[in-house]
């Protein structure tokens, strides 16, 4: 007679069990003024991440403050937090194996003019002449970034 025991499944492996990442998206508020949240959201679904929490939020100085830590006190800060006060932002937490460095590549480079095409960025930015790029998305560089800029727009996540 067979035991019971050794026809249950085994417990999942660690090792063979991939860790789930979790980036934070922001569309900007110039992408969500021309209507491209639908679109940034389609390009992440698209790409096969799935979305973990999304949310329109009015961002504050003191939020913005803390999430662009690393530029205070350089030239384009003043000009980019008048840009994010500028309108509501889409807040997504997007999911996925490297969902990090795959949204970074999704979003294509900083600089609209210069991204390439088939990225965000280069499909749909351009330099408007104005003091700051207006580049439609926001993506968290590092697992450490993610962590941090998730607990700041989503602190109930
Ligand atoms: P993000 O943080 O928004 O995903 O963009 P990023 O990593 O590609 O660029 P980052 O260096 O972190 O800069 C943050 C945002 O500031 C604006 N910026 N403008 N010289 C400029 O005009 C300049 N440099 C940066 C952009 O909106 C950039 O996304
Ligand atoms: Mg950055």
């Amino acid at each position: 007679m067979t035991d019971v025991a050794e026809n249950t499944l085994p417990a999942a492996d660690p090792a063979e069990t991939p860790a789930v990442e979790r980036t934070l998206v922001l569309v900007k508020p110039d992408g969500v003024r021309r209507g491209l949240s639908g679109e940034v959201l389609r390009r992440i679904e698209a790409k096969g991440y799935g979305l973990a929490a999304v949310q329109l939020v009015t961002a504050t100085p003191e939020l913005l403050e803390a999430h662009y830590a690393e530029h205070v006190g350089k030239p384009f800060y003043q000009p980019l937090v008048d840009f994010m006060l500028s309108g509501p932002t889409l807040a997504v937490v997007a999911e996925g194996q490297d969902v990090i460095k795959g949204f970074r590549s999704l979003a294509g480079a900083t600089n609209p003019t210069e991204a390439a095409p088939g990225t965000i960025r280069g499909d749909l930015g351009r330099d408007w002449g104005v003091k700051v790029q207006q580049n439609i998305v926001h993506g968290s560089d590092s697992p450490e970034s993610a962590a941090r800029e998730i607990g700041l727009w989503f602190p109930g996540l």
